[in-house]
């Protein structure tokens, strides 16, 4: 999935995820370039974000390159760890 502008961030805040979770925006390719992973070559710069203040800083560990939404703000987490996640579906 991607969220790539402010009410979009706002909606899935108010009516999505009630718990952090992660959403798909990972800088693991390069370190401090975050993207959006859509799935096996799809893989976009992002139009919007809504880090967190001081967010991302690559931590913990150095080793944070995962991005997890909580409440509406975006912070960078370590990969490994077990969160909800959100995943877009296009209705057919
Ligand atoms: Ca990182
Ligand atoms: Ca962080």
């Amino acid at each position: 999935m991607s969220i790539s502008a402010q009410a979009d961030n706002d909606d899935l805040g108010k009516h999505v995820v009630q718990v952090p979770a992660w959403i798909g925006l990972t800088d693991q390719y390069s370190e401090g370039s975050f993207v959006w992973y859509e799935g096996p070559g799809q893989i976009y710069a992002p139009v919007f974000t809504a880090w967190a203040n001081l967010e991302p800083d690559n931590k913990p560990n150095n080793n944070a390159d995962c991005a997890m939404f909580t409440a509406g703000a975006w912070s960078d987490e370590e990969c490994s760890t077990a969160h909800a996640y959100v995943c877009e579906y296009v209705y057919p």
